[in-house]
Parts: structure tokens; C-alpha cells; sequence
């Protein structure tokens, strides 16, 4: 029979942004956001019958999570309705044995039926009806690691007929930046040489394969299950992995995040290009939307009053809006007709450069400093 795994990691519950310069309650939020879509990964395993939820490291973002995360964590896991939910901690949440540590906590609070924190460096037999399966977890225990912990699995002798599948978390060669190699780092042909059917990782924050698949890449990366940062710039994912009897595989990429950053730039020329500007963003969910945006450009005078006055409004319907005004006023012969009488020095001078000046940079400078020197 065909087994059905759900393959999330890198939740970082109980993210807390506290380096960012988001509101209180927009940290608040994407706090929330985390449990949430935690909480839609299970929803969703259980509706396509999952057999297995497996997280693959950093389900929570450090060993010290407030217990009130650990308690909602596993209140959504132990709603899962499959036959297990397998939990390999990773480097933010590596495992430590005493207790009053996380796992610890974590453990006090699962379902021991359903839950298990796969701290040892053995092999996991699950059986579904007829087919058996064969999990080999290699757990992080610290931080930072030169070494990575799945050595101890091309070792195992394997059994043909089972599913056998690796659990893993830590940067592999090629996908990820770990210059120093500080981050459990796996080569690509490690991973091959186990032998196993395939590996579901960690720790990368975007997908891979990129896109679903119907052939066996090897090993997959979930990515984020919702995006942490503007350099996220996917939906956030969790992976649907389907393998039958003949270790046929399909795997589909599911997005799993409700709220998402963009980081725009925009060049501004005329209220056209506003209005523009303003039907993309009337079209994204605001609420559920972290904005960053650039204008550039020149505008009219009143243009560029009515132009602020919207962005004014935009930002309160927007989750986050942060918008850097580069905006400038375009400077035509009305205009100087308006601030400056007719022969004064900058109405001559602003009035040849019209003429003169074919970006309007000069012109622009000259009023700038004429400005200025009002003061
Ligand atoms: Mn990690």
C-alpha cells in the first residue's frame, strides 16, 4: 500500500523578531502565524490521511521557548491522526537530556503514543499493515557542528523490502551558505551513499526540490512552513510525500503560510504610474501582508500631495507597511511661475534649466538649495 508522509521542519516556534523594528503587535502576530500554520500542516495531513507527520529540526527557534509555545505545540501535534508524528530536533532546538530542558518539557506534555522525540542515533520500525518502514534520525545535540550526525547510518544494514528513510537537519553542500562549517554540513553524495530511499532534511530555509515531483530526488527540504523575513520571499511549504510498494514516489509541494513579505520599488512619473502602483497593492492581501516599498520618481505638486495622502491610508490597512519616500516634486514653468516673481534670480535661473536640463536632476538641485537658503 501506498504510505502518505508529511514532511514540515523549521517552524522556529516562538520566533520573536525582537531584532526587527515591527510594532509589538505585528511580532504578536507573526508569532501566531507560526502555531497557525503549524496547525494547517496537521489539518491537512489528517484530511489526506497522512501515516506520518515528520518535523525535521528546529520545530521551536531555541532551547528556551517559553513553556506556553511548548504546551500549544504539542496540542496541535497530538492532534494529528496518523500513526506518528516523528520529531528530530535540530540545531536551534538541539537535544538535551536533563531534565527541565525543552524536550524534556516537550515530552511531559505529548502523547506518548503518538509523539516521539528521535534523540538516538537507532533505526525506527514502523510497520502499516504490510509494509514496514524504517526511519534513521540523526538528531542535532548542540548548535553549531562541524560534523554532521548521519554518519552512523551507512553503517546500518538495510532491509530490502522496507521503506527506508533518513531524518535529518543541517546544511547540504551547494544549497545553503555555510562557509564555516559550523552547520552540520552533509554532502550530497553522503546522503547517497546510505543507501536509503530518501532523506527529509532541514534547516535550509527554502524548498527543494523547488517545485513538486513524481521521480525520487534524493532528499527534500520543506523550506520555512511561512516566511520569517523579507528575504523569504515563497508562501512558506511543507512537503506531501506519497511512496508505494515499489518505492514509486510523489511528492507534492504544498503552501502552508498565510502571511507574506514583499519588498517593492517603484519609479513614479505620473499619476498613472500611481494609480498603478495602487491596484497592485489593492490587490494583495493587506492584512495578511508584511510591505517594504522604494519610490522613486517625480510628481506633480498636487500629484504628489494626493500621492502621500493614499500612502497615508495605505499604511494603516497593511499587516506592516514601511514605505521609503524618494519622491520629488516635478518642477515645470507653472510651478516656478507660482513660488518665485516673474525676473527674481531663482525664477531666472530655475527657468533656463527647464530648457537646459533634460533628467531635471540640476533643476531639481537648484530649487532644493534655492529652498534651503530661505531659511
Ligand atoms: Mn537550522
Amino acid at each position: 500500500m501506498a504510505i502518505k508522509i508529511m514532511h514540515t521542519a523549521d517552524n522556529h516556534i516562538g520566533m520573536k523578531f525582537s531584532n526587527k523594528e515591527y510594532p509589538q503587535k505585528v511580532k504578536e502576530k507573526l508569532l501566531e502565524e507560526r502555531l497557525n500554520a503549524l496547525k494547517r500542516i496537521v489539518d491537512n495531513a489528517n484530511e489526506t490521511h497522512c501515516h506520518f507527520l515528520v518535523i525535521a529540526g528546529d520545530l521551536f527557534d531555541s532551547v528556551n521557548v517559553k513553556s506556553g509555545d511548548i504546551k500549544a505545540t504539542v496540542k496541535i501535534l497530538n492532534s494529528f491522526a496518523g500513526e506518528a508524528v516523528l520529531i528530530v530536533p535540530g540545531n536551534h532546538d538541539f537535544f538535551e537530556s536533563s531534565s527541565g530542558t525543552l524536550w524534556d518539557k516537550f515530552h511531559k506534555e505529548a502523547d506518548e503514543q503518538k509523539l516521539f522525540i528521535l534523540s538516538e542515533y537507532a533505526p525506527q520500525e514502523f510497520n502499516i499493515k504490510d509494509q514496514k518502514l524504517v526511519f534513521f534520525p540523526a538528531c542535532c545535540k548542540s548548535k553549531h557542528s562541524e560534523e554532521n550526525m548521519i554518519g552512523w547510518v551507512a553503517k546500518e544494514t538495510l532491509e530490502p523490502e522496507a521503506i527506508n528513510i533518513g531524518i535529518a537537519h543541517g546544511n547540504v553542500e551547494g544549497m545553503g551558505l555555510d562557509e564555516r562549517e559550523k552547520y552540520f554540513n552533509m554532502k550530497p553524495q553522503e546522503l547517497k551513499d546510505s543507501k536509503l530511499d530518501f532523506w527529509l532534511l532541514g534547516h535550509i530555509h527554502v524548498p527543494y526540490p523547488k517545485t513538486s515531483v513524481s521521480t525520487n530526488p534524493g532528499y527534500f527540504m520543506p523550506a520555512t512552513h511561512t516566511p520569517d523575513g523579507w528575504d523569504r520571499k515563497h508562501g512558506g511549504y511543507c512537503w506531501l510525500i506519497e511512496v508505494d510498494e515499489k518505492k514509486s514516489i510523489k511528492a507534492d509541494l504544498i503552501e502552508t503560510g498565510s502571511i507574506k513579505f514583499f519588498d517593492l520599488k517603484w519609479q513614479l512619473n505620473s499619476l498613472d504610474d500611481f494609480e498603478k502602483l495602487v491596484m497592485e497593492l489593492n490587490s494583495l492581501d493587506k492584512l495578511n501582508s508584511m510591505l517594504r516599498i522604494e519610490l522613486n520618481g517625480r510628481l506633480k505638486m498636487e500629484d504628489l500631495a494626493k500621492a502621500r495622502n493614499k500612502l497615508q491610508q495605505l499604511n494603516d490597512e497593511f499587516l506592516f507597511f514601511q514605505s521609503n519616500d524618494l519622491l520629488n516634486e516635478y518642477i515645470d514653468q507653472a510651478y516656478i511661475n507660482a513660488l518665485y516673481p516673474n525676473d527674481s534670480i531663482p525664477h531666472q535661473l530655475l527657468s533656463s534649466l527647464i530648457s537646459a536640463d533634460d533628467d531635471g536632476l540640476a533643476l531639481q538641485l537648484a530649487n532644493e538649495l534655492i529652498e534651503k537658503s530661505k531659511l
